[in-house]
Order: C-alpha cells, then sequence, then structure tokens
C-alpha cells in the first residue's frame, strides 16, 4: 500500500428513520458514565452525529441464529443455520460443530491479532539492532540482559548484539520446529506439566494459530470437545508467546514502565493546543510520534498558527502504552473514540490497529479533524494513509503532526466543548515497578495474602460493549472486589474506566475493606493497579506465576480470578482462554455466542475444570459476579490452607 491523499467522506449524521423508539440504549444516562463523556456525549446526540450506540441501536434485535452461534458461513454449500436441536447444516455440522467451530474460528482471530502485532515489536527491535531503524534505541538494558539469558543467548557481544539475537531467537518462536516456548516455562513446574500431560502446551505461535484456521474448514473434525482443546492451546501460544513478546521487547525498546502520575478522561485535551490523539495497540509508530512532539521546530509551527503546543492524548492501547511508559494523559477508553473528535477540539487521530472503528473518517468529516492511518494492515476510506515501517516512522510522524497543526485554525470555536476536570491517576504497575515498591521481591505481596489481609487478587480487563452502559462493569466489580479486600490488577478500557472512576488515585484505599486499605497506604499505592494495554495481560500472567513459584504451588491453586465484564473483541476470547488454560478462572460480563450449544456452555463452564483446575463464569450483575469470584477465592484459600 502506498500513501494515499485524504479522500474527505461526509459527515455521518444520525437519520430519523433510524432512531427506533424504545430501543436502548438511547439517552445520555443509559450510554455512559463518566462525567466527561456524558457533557460530550449529550452534544454529540444534539449535533446528530452518529456514533457507535446509535448503529448498535439500529442493529436490535440481533439475528437469533448469530446471537447464539449456530449460522455457519464457512463453505459454499451455506450458509446454514440450525432451526432445531436435530438439524442440521447441508453437510451435517450439528450445532455442537457449528458453535465449537466459531468459537475456534474467534480464539485464532485474537490470538493472531496480539501476535502479529508482538512480532512487529520483534522487527523492530532486530531493525535498530541492525542499523535498519535508527530512530529506535534500547531503552532497558537490564531487562535485556534478562531476556538474553532466559533464553540462553550469550550476551557479552554488547546490547546491540544481545539484542539481535534476541529479536531472532523470538521471531523464530513463531514457527519455531523445537516444539515449545521458551516463555512457557516461566510457569510454575506443576502448571506446566499438568498442560504437557494434557498436550495443551504450544509448539509454536504461528503453528497453532494455523492448526486452529485448518480446523474450522468443513469436514475436519467434528468433535467440540477436541476442536475447543486446540483453542486453548492456541490461546496459550498468544499468552506465553505473542503478547508476552510484544510486552517484553516494548519494554526493552521504550522503557519498562514505572510507577508515575497522569492525568484521564476528555478533560485531557486543551483547548490552547493542537490536540493529537494515539490510538490503536501498537507503541512502535506512537513512541515516535511522542519524540517527535516535542521537537523545537514542531512547537515553533504550532506557536506559528496560534497554538501554545502540541497536546498528545492516548486512546485504547497504545494511549495505555503511552500511559504507562511515558505518563502521556488518556482520553478514553473504547467507547469514548468518537467522542474525542466530538468534543470539536481534536486536530488530528493517528491510528495504527485493533479496535479502531471503520467510521472515525465519517465523524471526523463532521469537524476539521484529520484521521491518520499508518500501517498497510489498516487503511481505512477517507483516512489520510501515511504508512510507515520502523526505518522512517520518526520522520513520518512530523508529516502527521504538520496536519495536525494545519488544522489548528480550522476549529470552530462555537462547536468546541472540552469538558472540565481531568482527574488524576497513578500507573506504571509493571512486574518489575510491583517488586522495586515492594523492596526487590514479591514475596511481602505472597505474604499479605497468606496472612489475609489481601484476600486475592484479580485481574479485571478487557473492552467497552454498547451493550452495557460504559465503563458500568469494570467500576461496579472492581469497587466490589477492593471493598472485599481483594485487590484488583487491570489492563485495557478497564484500567481507563478504573482511572477515570478515580479508583486509581492512592485515596481511592478510603474504598477498600479495612485491610486492603491499611496496605495500601501503608504502601502509598491504590486499591486498584493499572498494569497496561491488552498484550500486557502477559504481565498479570508473569505476576501469577511468580507469586505460586514463590509459594511452591499451581497457578490455579493461588486465589486469583480473572473478569471481563465488559469485553467485546476476539481478543478478550483469547485472553481468557489462555487465563483458563493456565489454571485461572475467568468470569465474563457479556455472553459469548455458544448458547445454541449445551455441550460447548457445559463445556466451557464445568467440564474444562476437570483438565485445567479453572473454568468460565458468565455474570452479566458486576454485584453477583464479585460474589461468584470472591467464593471462589475463599474456597482456593481453603485449599491452600489458608
Ligand atoms: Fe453449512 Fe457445513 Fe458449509 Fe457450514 S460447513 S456452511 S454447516 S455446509
Ligand atoms: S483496546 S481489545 S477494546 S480492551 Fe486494547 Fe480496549 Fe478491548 Fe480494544
Amino acid at each position: 500500500m502506498t500513501d494515499g491523499d485524504e479522500k474527505r467522506v461526509d459527515c455521518l449524521k444520525v437519520e430519523s428513520e433510524w432512531m427506533k423508539e424504545g430501543d436502548l440504549p438511547a439517552t445520555v444516562e443509559e450510554r455512559a458514565m463518566d462525567p466527561t463523556m456524558k457533557e460530550v456525549l449529550k452534544k454529540t446526540m444534539e449535533e446528530r452525529v452518529e456514533t457507535v450506540w446509535d448503529r448498535f441501536r439500529n442493529q436490535q434485535p440481533p439475528c437469533k441464529f448469530c446471537a447464539t452461534g449456530v449460522s455457519c458461513q464457512r463453505c459454499a454449500m451455506g450458509p446454514c443455520r440450525i432451526m432445531t436441536g436435530k438439524s442440521r447444516g447441508v453437510c451435517g455440522a450439528d450445532a455442537d460443530l457449528i458453535v465449537s467451530r466459531n468459537l475456534l474460528d474467534t480464539i485464532a482471530t485474537g490470538a493472531a491479532s496480539h501476535s502479529d502485532h508482538g512480532r512487529e515489536v520483534a522487527e523492530t527491535l532486530l531493525a535498530a539492532a541492525t542499523g535498519k531503524a535508527e530512530s529506535y534505541g534500547i531503552s532497558d538494558p537490564a531487562k535485556l540482559a534478562a531476556l538474553a539469558e532466559e533464553y540462553g543467548i550469550d550476551s557479552s557481544g554488547g546490547d546491540e548484539k544481545t539484542a539481535e539475537l534476541l529479536a531472532k531467537a523470538m521471531l523464530e518462536e513463531f514457527g519455531t520446529l523445537k516444539g515449545e516456548l521458551v516463555m512457557a516455562k516461566r510457569m510454575p513446574a506443576g502448571t506446566y506439566s499438568l498442560l504437557n500431560d494434557l498436550g495443551l502446551l504450544p509448539r509454536s505461535i504461528d503453528r497453532e494459530i494455523v492448526e486452529a484456521m485448518h480446523r474450522v474448514h468443513m469436514g475436519v473434525g467434528a468433535d467440540y470437545f477436541n476442536i475447543l482443546a486446540h483453542g486453548v492451546k492456541a490461546s496459550l501460544s498468544d499468552g506465553w508467546g505473542g503478547s508476552m513478546i510484544g510486552t517484553e521487547l516494548s519494554d526493552v525498546l521504550f522503557g519498562t514502565p514505572a510507577i508515575r502520575e497522569t492525568m484521564v478522561n476528555l478533560g485531557t485535551l486543551k483547548e490552547d493546543h493542537v490536540n493529537v490523539a494515539l490510538h490503536g495497540h501498537n507503541p512502535v509508530l506512537s513512541e515516535m510520534v511522542v519524540k517527535m512532539a516535542s521537537d523545537p521546530e514542531m512547537l515553533a509551527k504550532a506557536e506559528a498558527v496560534g497554538a501554545k503546543g502540541i497536546n498528545l492524548v492516548g486512546l485504547c492501547c497504545t494511549g495505555n502504552e503511552l500511559l504507562m511508559r511515558k505518563g502521556v494523559p488518556q482520553a478514553g477508553n473504547h467507547l469514548s473514540q468518537e467522542l474525542v473528535i466530538t468534543t470539536g477540539a481534536l486536530e488530528a487521530m493517528i491510528v495504527d490497529y485493533q479496535c479502531i472503528f471503520p467510521t472515525l473518517p465519517y465523524v471526523a468529516a463532521c469537524y476539521h479533524t484529520s484521521v491518520i492511518t499508518t500501517s498497510p494492515k489498516a487503511v481505512i476510506p477517507g483516512g489520510r494513509h501515511i504508512e510507515v515501517n520502523p526505518g522512517n516512522a520518526y520522520e513520518r510522524s512530523k508529516e502527521m503532526l504538520e496536519i495536525a497543526i494545519s488544522n489548528f485554525p480550522k476549529r470552530k470555536e462555537e462547536r468546541v466543548l472540552i469538558p472540565d476536570g481531568p482527574v488524576g491517576a497513578i500507573v506504571g504497575f509493571s512486574v518489575e515497578a510491583l517488586r522495586e515498591a515492594l523492596g526487590g521481591t514479591l514475596q511481602p505481596l505472597l505474604d499479605l495474602i497468606l496472612k489475609g489481609d489481601i484476600r486475592g487478587a484479580v485481574g479485571v480487563v478487557g473492552c467497552n460493549n454498547p451493550k452495557i452502559k460504559q465503563d458500568y462493569g469494570h467500576i461496579t466489580l472492581a469497587k466490589e472486589l477492593i471493598k472485599r479486600n481483594i485487590i484488583v490488577v487491570e489492563t485495557g478500557c478497564a484500567g481507563v474506566a478504573c482511572a477515570q472512576a478515580g479508583l486509581m488515585k492512592p485515596e481511592a484505599a478510603a474504598e477498600a475493606g479495612d485491610s486492603l486499605r491499611a496496605v495500601c497506604e501503608s504502601l502509598g499505592v491504590p486499591p486498584v493497579l493499572h498494569m497496561g494495554s491488552c498484550v500486557d495481560n502477559t504481565r498479570i500472567l508473569t505476576l501469577a506465576a511468580e507469586l505460586a513459584n514463590l509459594a511452591g504451588v499451581r497457578m490455579d491453586q493461588l486465589p486469583v480470578a480473572g473478569a471481563a465484564p465488559e469485553w467485546y473483541s476476539p481478543k478478550a476470547v483469547a485472553i481468557g482462554a489462555y487465563f483458563v488454560g493456565s489454571g485461572i478462572s475467568v468470569a465474563l460480563g457479556v455472553m459469548p455466542k455458544i448458547t445454541g450449544s449445551e455441550n460447548v456452555v457445559s463445556l466451557l463452564t464445568e467440564g474444562l475444570e476437570g483438565a485445567v483446575n479453572a473454568k468460565f463464569w458468565v455474570e452479566p450483575d458486576p454485584v453477583k459476579c464479585a460474589d461468584i469470584i470472591e467464593a471462589h477465592i475463599e474456597a482456593k484459600r481453603a485449599g491452600l490452607g489458608i
């Protein structure tokens, strides 16, 4: 793909015939919780600019065959759907097969997305180490050395040589012939041997994903259990492979997150600055934009058009990456992406990939905003495509910022609404930062759990989904858990939701139960800890593995759980599957499309426990979800005799 001129599309307005009466979510109150979101949403609705909630309403009611997972479009004999318990698709596939294959497809999509992201980070490190990407360097040599040791790489040849060898070794993991992933050895021995006995340890990253795509072809396997067992294996190749590579090498290139302060919500936009949003998932380009935005030449250009400077804000997980490492303010999460534009104060949105609404250029066309696409994998009609690679990303980010600066004088003051009151948050809780805060070891955290001051830990992660009022699930569940002295670690859009709700300020300790509050106050940390982006769920895996290793138990024996209260993405399904596969049970707030097969539902919510000692719960009510998780944590504590 080559660069393209911006071909402006039409402003997307809500058509009156779309406004179906009585369908939810119709009002500002039904759509969002955050006050800055509500303020801008009100304006957006008054201006009749179409957003995700309008399109969601227009899709109601959904097809019941699709919603329950029993529609199949895999071949040209179909499409098929299962109408009654006994009916079959043209090829003979029954409900169990169609549902399980669709779910495996979803897991493979999620694992592929994360892992391809990880591959690009590894390719960037290789380019940097071999002189092909001069704007990038090694920001964390200690982590580089530790990873080299883990991979059995001699680091005596200096950082660049070590980085080259490490990048090559990690790239080799995608298609390795050796039949195992190096970082899977981070698992406690008991967890590793359990998965080995079950045949669930991934052989390589690409291999498991490709095999998943093979298995969803018509006429391969027909056994739902066998199909979904491979789904767990493919997800583990993401969790202990592709995503973990993404996290670890991003730390090497851009720095391992340390505890720092930042600001969140739509109030982070600035009236007198050129505002630029960085959206997507991969930090490889956005780190260069951050660097370029402080270049004196860029600042002079911004001043020349009457701005006081360039204000970068993050969205989704590109934002979370920058927030964790650089403290770049975060304007919002998944369902905030259109509203950052409808503030009327955004000059440009620079996107990489994943979770980006294809309508963004249409929303931007209602204002003076440019949407700039940058990946050959993610070209969007109506966007201005400026393609980058590690060799040119820094230079090309200058062009992107110049577009933003040139848009600043086009801003229409009468259409600008920047809400007051960005909220402060403490972020940057990588495993390394936690270890350092605890005096160099995670033992004090384990001791607090063993003693019962902290009853357990829950990873609340994942997206927003217009089926749920934005952030309601995340915030309510996190508050319920901390009240019960259960510490919460977060990533992705869940992390942004709770930061916006003030739960990542040290003062939020007051909302925790007595013993967790005392712990947080003594350490000066909030009871809800931000651990990063979606690929950074591997930080949670690493944390759980280290705690289990310290305690001398398997991961499934720990008093911990995962939750994705508002998930929408196939990546979230892959994450949920690799948590469960690793022995950590996961609560979902949105029902996956599986209810057309009782066998698949029962396998995921009960049967898996007999194999990997973990399972899924589905509970849309976050208070009831907290009850389920608390009971699970107490049962695990009893199992350990603590
Ligand atoms: Fe129909 Fe079978 Fe083809 Fe699916 S694979 S579309 S069930 S014939
Ligand atoms: S951005 S995958 S909506 S968490 Fe990672 Fe948010 Fe989910 Fe995208």
